[in-house]
């Protein structure tokens, strides 16, 4: 669909994935005109583009979605302990008819750039379907929005099937008696590799850095049990809400110290038995606080994984060298067992390093490997990657990519100094990326339309988070940062995994519920920490 330009509308909402669908839906209710821009088809975001085969969610289905609307959470049922990507897409199309918010999107519409204009105190952004002029932005593009492309050498002379996790064909793509490589052993490789294998006349799995898995246990939902969930749901919301990672993880909050070996070797137990990061990694409570808890938990998950793997040389290789969950925890259905079949085999990329790929397949420093399909699991350009490739000019003609080369600093991770009348919702600087997201959008959303009714009301034309606020919040995210084993890691939270990305832990680890807490109080103080101008 192409839009007649110039648009004129209150808010432009980018992005159909959670966060888009329910802002749009807020943005109705305050009842202010809305456009929503989507790159894809339809809705979905992230669940719209990522659709590997043995692709699910790592939190709970009944945790993994809206909690705002009892309608919808008593209409809708979910089937699986964890959802795959087809029952979560279907989720959020159930949810946009029902919120009517579709037809407020402009699919296969991508935003190139936004410009902020001090004369009128508002945005110009530029679309591929043309501009569109708004006092309001609320970019809603998530956190694993943008893959990351490895720079292998020859990769586009490959002849065979070059595919991506997080671009995945939408018609089927068969493994049968095919050669396959996957590279990347994080939670999209882990997920898709046990798939691949089934079928494919070989499988090599081309792994750089081991990741830390637990067995998913995924299971069809008891009916009984969904009953009982939906009975006394809005408790249980309030309970995950209220919670630090945003779901229910039954833990005895108890750090180690207190727990003794014992007591934390049972709840490792029981949690492991039960099958969910979150559970398994709240389980000693200072997990990655404590460099003797996280020795206990981290030689508790090598010993499952050994006890996974028939070759003990293979097991050596699988078995991660660095602190437990301070990279991301994930979670498998038969990963580890894959490497007990014969048609199997792992590349380690450390002990052979990957030189280039070939019209055949790919050589490394120990030989050449002949393939038909090269899979990349390579994850993401994360949290501030979707926004720094685009040309988004604040005050001043100020580059936010300019200003996040330097430093992924937000006020409360959702506004940033220098770019007025801008929401980034699910920022760097939240909590999001290390919690039940779907809890931090809702909690981000509710704020964000708090504030929207509260400018509205006042006739403010232009609100901006002030420098000294951004500083605070941004020193104390890198504090509390500094005080966790976080510390000591490499991975997408910690940007390290995009080379030139500063490296700053984009995840603020102090807790979802303090942190909602803190956000309560900055609007009940009037919106303290922003300038409010009418
Ligand atoms: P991740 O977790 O970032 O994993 C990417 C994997 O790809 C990881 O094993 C990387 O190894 C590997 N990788 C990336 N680039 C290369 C190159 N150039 N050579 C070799 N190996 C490479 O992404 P996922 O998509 O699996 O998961 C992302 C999130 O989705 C996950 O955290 C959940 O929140 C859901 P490396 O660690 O860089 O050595």
């Amino acid at each position: 669909m192409s839009i007649t330009h110039p648009v004129r509308t209150d808010v432009v909402v980018v992005g159909a994935g959670f966060t888009g669908i329910y802002m749009v839906h807020k943005a109705h209710e305050l009842g202010l005109s809305v456009v929503g821009i989507e790159r894809g088809q339809g809705v979905g975001g992230t669940w719209y583009w990522n659709r590997y085969p043995g692709l699910r969610c790592d939190v709970e289905s009944l945790d993994y979605s809206y909690s705002f609307s009892e309608e919808i959470q008593q209409e809708w049922t979910w089937t699986e302990k964890f959802p795959a990507q087809p029952d979560i897409l279907a989720y959020l199309e159930f949810v946009a008819n029902k919120l009517d918010v579709t037809k407020d999107f402009r699919f296969n519409t991508e935003v190139t750039g936004a410009q902020w204009n001090e004369q009128t105190s508002r945005w110009l952004v530029a679309t591929s379907a043309g501009e569109i002029d708004t006092k309001y932005i609320v970019w809603g593009t998530g956190i694993l929005s943008t893959p990351k492309i490895p720079n292998i050498p020859g990769m586009d002379t490959f002849e065979g099937e070059l595919l991506n996790t997080a671009t995945w064909p939408h018609a089927p793509v068969s493994f049968a008696g095919k050669k396959v490589a996957v590279l990347g052993t994080g939670s999209s490789g882990i997920q898709v590799i046990p798939i691949a294998a089934e079928t494919a006349e070989h499988l090599y799995v081309l792994q750089r850095t081991p990741s830390y898995s637990l067995p998913a246990r995924n299971r069809p939902l008891a009916p009984e049990r969904v009953a009982e969930v939906k009975a006394r749901y809005g408790d249980y919301r309030a309970e995950a809400r209220s919670s630090m990672l945003g779901a229910v993880t039954e833990t005895l909050d108890q750090p180690f110290s207190v727990m003794g070996e014992d007591l934390a070797r049972s709840e490792l137990e029981r949690n492991y038995e039960y099958g969910s990061p979150m559970r398994f990694a709240s389980a000693v409570v200072d997990t990655i606080a404590d460099d003797d808890a996280n020795a206990f938990v981290s030689a508790f998950a090598k010993a499952k994984i050994r006890s996974r793997v028939n070759d003990p040389a293979i097991a050596d290789k699988l078995i991660p060298d660095y602190r437990i969950a301070t990279r991301r925890l994930c979670i498998d259905t038969n990963y580890y067992e894959t490497f007990n079949r014969e048609n199997v085999t792992l590349v380690d990329l450390r002990d052979e390093e990957l030189i280039a790929m070939t019209p055949t397949g790919f050589t490394t420093t120990a030989g050449e490997y002949e393939v038909d399909m090269f899979i990349l699991a390579t994850g993401f350009d994360a949290v501030t990657g979707t926004l720094s490739r685009l040309d988004i000019r604040g005050r001043g003609g100020a580059s936010l990519k300019e200003k996040w080369s330097h430093s992924p600093s937000t006020y409360m991770g959702l506004a940033v100094a220098g770019f007025p009348n801008m929401f980034v919702a699910t920022g760097p600087g939240s909590p999001a990326p290390l919690s039940n997201v779907v809890v931090s959008i809702e909690t981000h959303v509710e704020w964000i339309a708090g504030m929207l009714a509260r400018l509205e009301a006042d006739h403010v034309t232009s609100f901006e988070a002030t420098a000294e606020s951004e500083q605070e919040w941004t020193a104390h995210v890198n504090e509390v940062s500094d005080s966790t084993l976080m510390r000591f890691s490499d991975s997408w939270y910690t940007g390290t995994n995009v080379a030139g990305k500063p490296r700053v832990n984009v995840v603020y680890l102090g807790g979802c519920a303090p942190y909602e807490a803190r956000l309560k109080e900055i609007a009940a103080e009037g919106y303290r920490g922003f300038t409010l101008t009418t």
